[in-house]
């Protein structure tokens, strides 16, 4: 993967209950054609979800999200030249989707599952770790820190650790701090504040803030209109090292990242 520039990745949720794009393509005729619309304005990776994290969404089985997101991954790798990233905590669904051609694993539970590590390891594709306190279902409920920076880096060093030790070697891991999971709007700005520091720890850094409820609590605003605010964030971690934003607007966060890589070069 060459992160020698930042890039776009662009969310394709195939699940019928995403805040956002819930619903929107679950057939794969649907998904393919929104993939294709977010290749043309740019996108280096595509995000395949199955089984959505929103606060409080119910668990699906291991077929349901065969179900939904093997077709899809099949349909744009025999079409499209691009990364598919697979979004899920499931070993089963992880092989399943680098056997369809998927490129990349992201795992909001960092590979905390034994057998999602074995099977990340033995699939030699970039991993994507992300911190989450507790579990979608209940994550939002009083999340709580004594330290949030030092938590959450700590968490992310520890999880380099495990893949290491499993055989997943630093160039394919990715870290992300995970906005939004198990955080109050407090230790989500002050996480983004400090977002230098995460880069500093060696990995490449994914940010997900996309029309993410922080954005529709310091706007007042709901998730349709929130894109102003997102790519102003994409544009600021950028500026603060981050190499990766994983976003439902491709082409304003293209554009956000280019102005902002234009003024770095200068
Ligand atoms: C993220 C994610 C994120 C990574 C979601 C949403 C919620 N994966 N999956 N980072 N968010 N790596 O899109 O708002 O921030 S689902």
């Amino acid at each position: 993967m060459d992160l020698s520039r930042a890039c776009v990745m662009g969310i394709l949720n195939v699940t019928p209950d995403s805040f956002f794009d819930g619903g929107s393509f679950t057939t794969p005729d649907a998904a393919l054609a929104q993939a294709r619309r977010m290749l043309e304005q740019g996108a280096g990776i595509i995000d395949v979800g199955g089984e959505s994290t929103r606060p409080g969404a119910q668990t699906i089985s291991v077929q349901q999200e065969l179900d939904r997101v093997i077709p899809v991954i099949e349909a744009l790798c025999s079409e499209l030249d691009v990364i598919i990233s697979i979004d899920t905590q499931k070993p089963e669904v992880m092989r399943a989707a680098v056997q369809a051609g998927a490129g990349m694993i992201n795992d909001v539970y960092a590979l905390r599952n034994t057998q999602a590590l074995v099977t990340a390891a033995a699939l030699e594709v970039p991993v994507c770790v992300m911190h989450m306190q507790g579990e979608p279902r209940s994550m939002q409920h009083q999340p709580h820190y004594g330290d949030v920076l030092g938590e959450v880096k700590t968490f992310l060093v520890q999880r380099r650790e495990a893949c290491r030790t499993a055989g997943i070697p630093d160039e394919r891991i990715i870290f992300d701090p995970g906005f939004g999971f198990g955080k109050q709007l407090a230790h989500n700005l002050r996480l983004f504040k400090h977002l230098g520091e995460f880069a500093a720890l060696g990995q490449p850094l994914l940010v997900g803030v996309s029309r993410k409820s922080m954005l529709g609590a310091i706007l007042d605003l709901p998730v349709q209109q929130r894109l102003q605010g997102s790519t102003a964030l994409a544009a600021l971690a950028i500026w603060l090292g981050a190499r990766i934003i994983r976003a439902h607007d491709v082409a304003a966060t293209l554009q956000a990242i280019r102005v902002i890589e234009a003024v770095q070069q200068a």
